[in-house]
């Protein structure tokens, strides 16, 4: 530097102004060295940075080496061992080569020194020739067998085919017949069930029977003592008030009624107007009329309606039975049936039932013959007849 430029500077740094300079300067220059520290420190733990993982790479390709070498060494053994196999093999082979030369050398020799005589078969070749006939003899055998085994197993097949069939046609049937069982199966429990009801309503019929026959019983009693005098206690067979005569009952009325009202009261009773078959019935009904016209001496009884009558046709007397009268058995009083009608009757039906008449004092001894045909509205007393009780 020269003078003239130190004294420059001395001048510029006496300058106000310049001074003020410089110190901002001074601080540009601090911060500066503090950033350049900065860089440095920066540089610095970087290159540490870069050193270590330079170190870091270096140990691994080392190892990495390492490996490869043991590897390397391992196949290279191995490779040893192999060789060494391989040759002690091939020292094996070529020894049982050697053997097997000899053998050979040898077998030669003996071939060479057995005799051969090929016209006449040795006594081992007719052995084997034989054993070669009866082998093919019983293969022929077998052959025949196998042939008829396989026959067999055809038809056994077929057999089997047609047993399917027959099977599937069972199954078929086996199936319907399930389906029958089961409809029959239900059917039977309906029909069970119908007849579980049955039976109970037959016991409740029972029971009602039972109640029904128990009111019967008690009804019959009540119907058996009408056919018992109270007093006496004794029964018979025809109810109280009414006369048994040959197997009959007979009941004469206490008070008179017309033909058709009497023969109503009789049907009303179980029962229908009394008919005379015979003499003896004539007997027995006359006697019984005039035995209670003695026996009600104070009434006016006059006759008895008998269940004889000729209104379908006049002349022509019909029992209510629906019997027409027999010409031998009649018991009509003297002039009688006269279908008579007095002066004073005005009825235009005329004298068409019958009754059987008390006799007057001059026909007593004709009593016998007490039948007299009268106007049918007129009042009577009736005769009905039933037959009797049977407890059988
Ligand atoms: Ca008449
Ligand atoms: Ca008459």
């Amino acid at each position: 530097m020269g003078d003239t430029e130190d004294i420059q500077l001395r001048q510029d740094m006496a300058d106000p102004e310049y001074i003020q300079l410089s110190v901002s300067d001074e601080n540009q220059l601090e911060e500066q060295d503090r950033t350049a520290s900065e860089a440095s420190q920066k540089n610095d733990r970087e290159e540490k940075q870069n050193n270590c993982m330079k170190r870091l790479r270096s140990i691994c390709l080392a190892v990495l080496i390492g490996v490869l070498m043991m590897l390397l060494c391992v196949v290279a053994g191995y490779l040893f061992i192999q060789m060494l196999k391989q040759q002690s093999l091939t020292a094996e082979y070529q020894h049982m080569a050697e053997e097997l030369q000899m053998e050979n050398s040898q077998l030669m020799q003996l071939l060479n020194s057995t005799p051969l005589n090929s016209s006449e078969p040795s006594a081992e070749e007719s052995k084997l020739s034989l054993f070669l006939k009866k082998t093919l003899h019983e293969k022929a055998k077998v052959e025949k067998e196998r042939k008829q085994l396989a026959t067999l197993l055809q038809s056994t097949e077929e057999r089997c085919n047609q047993l399917e069939t027959q099977i599937g046609v069972l199954y078929h049937h086996l199936d319907a017949a399930q389906r029958v069982i089961t409809m029959a199966s239900a059917e039977s429990d309906h029909w069970r069930q119908i007849f579980e009801n049955e039976q109970q309503t037959n016991m409740q019929l029972e029971e009602l029977i039972q109640r029904q026959e128990s009111i019967l019983f008690s009804s019959k009693l009540s119907f058996l003592w009408g056919f018992c005098n109270r007093s006496t206690l004794q029964c018979s067979r025809c109810l109280s008030g009414w006369i048994e005569h040959a197997s009959r009952c007979f009941f004469l009325s206490k008070e008179p009624e017309d033909w058709e009202n009497a023969r109503r009261q009789c049907l009303d009773m179980g029962a229908d107007m009394a008919v005379v078959q015979n003499a003896a019935d004539q007997a027995f009904l006359t006697n019984m009329t005039f035995n209670f016209a003695q026996q009600h001496p104070g009434e006016e009884f006059h006759s008895a309606w008998i269940g004889l009558h000729d209104m379908a046709m006049e002349g022509h007397f019909f029992w209510v039975t629906g019997q027409r009268i027999h010409p031998y058995v009649t018991y009509w009083r003297s002039g009688e049936p006269d279908n008579g009608l007095a002066s004073d009757d005005k009825s235009p039906d005329g004298q068409d039932c019958v009754a059987i008449v008390l006799p007057t004092n001059s026909e007593k001894q004709d009593w016998f013959n007490s039948w007299d045909d009268i106007i049918c509205a007129g009042k009577r007393h009736f005769l009905c007849e039933t037959t009797p009780l049977s407890l059988g």
